[in-house]
């Protein structure tokens, strides 16, 4: 039988609720806010649920309620008021504070059952559901944990390093062509369509955690196969037609093989996120052979960038009450992000024509 906690100072309401609950539930009864205490501490989350009274001597519903919140119980312990206040302020009031139901008095023997057995059912669904959660938490961390000791051996393993190294050649590859095409650029057009060159290679936790994702058991084979991005490189730029003037200028480039375009600021994604990815085979040049790696570049402007690392933010925080709602914002921010961009790359085109014009003007003189 579960537990039931019925607190009230008149002892005429306690024994009302006492005849009515009885024969469903192991009825404890007390006096006072005090006794409750007393009572919820001897029995902890034993006590299926409190019926409580708001006024009376000595300490007070209220003071119950903050009690239990300060010990963890009201999450776990659901409360329903009994009591014969009726302004409306002090019943939200209540629900504000967490209590489960509010039940007016008189009341009537089938409401306070069915109210009761209702909350009763709710937070039996909600604490199965915090189970579930808590055993899917446990579960990942188990799986995070076996990653770990994986990408630990694999750390160690020597073909693994090698490769690793294979890939840092290619990054270096290809940031000495992004910064040949950079100062050839600046020298015809007197500005640098790059902004900046990010890089970095992958580590083996996720490199471990994508090949498990993708189904393939971790071996340094299925990396090199499977694997796309071990090799990163990000390419900030100043506008949009940079992105593409670069994208097409490097992958131009008689030894590289483009392997696949994603163009997510044609084609954006739901969430909003632009960058144009190219992935690519490129060549390294080691003492005794030519080997090619693939390697993957995500062009994007500023504006695209400053926004892709708040948004990647958001991926990680998982207990967010209001993540909805920042998505949907980061949305309305990735478009006024584009609009931004082109009107930036418009004022550009501007400036750019003027200068032209004057300098046309000059050579006329
Ligand atoms: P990290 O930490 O950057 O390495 P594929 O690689 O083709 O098998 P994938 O990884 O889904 O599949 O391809 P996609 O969607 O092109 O994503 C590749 C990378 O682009 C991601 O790497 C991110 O760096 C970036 N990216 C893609 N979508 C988003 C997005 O919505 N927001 C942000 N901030 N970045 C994004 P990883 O592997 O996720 O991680």
């Amino acid at each position: 039988m579960q537990r039931i906690l019925v607190v009230d100072d008149m002892a005429t309401n306690r024994e009302l609720l006492q005849n009515i609950l009885e024969d469903d539930f192991a009825i404890e009864t007390a006096e006072n806010g005090e006794d409750a205490l007393i009572k919820l501490q001897e029995y902890g989350e034993d006590m299926a649920a409190v019926l409580l009274d708001l006024q009376m001597p000595r300490m007070d519903g209220f003071a119950v309620i903050a009690a239990m919140k300060r010990n963890g119980w009201l999450n776990k312990i659901p409360v329903l008021i009994i009591s014969s206040e009726h302004a409306a302020e002090i019943e939200s009031g209540c629900l504000e504070l967490g209590v489960s139901d509010f039940i007016h008095k008189p009341f009537d023997a089938s409401i306070v059952r069915n109210r009761l057995k209702n909350t009763l059912d709710l937070f039996a669904y909600k604490n199965r559901l915090e189970e579930t959660v808590e055993k899917q938490r446990k579960t990942l961390r188990h799986q995070d944990r076996i990653i770990q000791i994986q990408a630990e051996r694999l750390k160690e393993a020597e073909p693994f390093d090698r490769l690793m190294m294979e890939y840092r050649f290619a990054i270096m590859e290809v940031e000495t062509r992004l910064k040949v095409l950079n100062e050839e650029f600046s020298r015809e057009y007197k500005r640098n369509p790059i902004e900046s060159i990010r890089s970095r290679l992958k580590s083996p936790e996720s490199i471990y955690d994508k090949l498990r994702r993708k189904g393939y058991p971790i071996t340094v084979e299925n990396i090199r196969e499977h694997l796309t991005d071990v090799a990163g490189l990000r390419v900030i730029c100043s506008f949009p037609d940079d992105i593409y003037r670069l994208a097409e200028l490097f992958s131009r480039q008689g030894d590289i093989l483009l392997l696949r375009k994603k163009d997510y600021i044609q084609n954006p994604k739901d969430n909003g996120y632009r960058s144009l990815h190219l992935i690519l085979s490129v060549p390294i040049f080691l003492s005794n052979e030519r080997k090619y790696m693939k390697a993957e570049i995500q062009f994007r402007t500023i504006a695209m960038d400053f926004w892709a690392s708040l948004e990647h933010k958001l991926k990680y925080k998982k207990d967010l009450d209001n993540a909805e709602q920042i998505a949907d914002e980061l949305r309305v921010c990735a478009d006024s992000i584009e609009a931004l961009d082109y009107q930036m790359q418009e004022l550009r085109d501007k400036i750019d024509r003027n200068e032209r014009n004057y300098a046309a003007i000059g050579a006329g003189y």
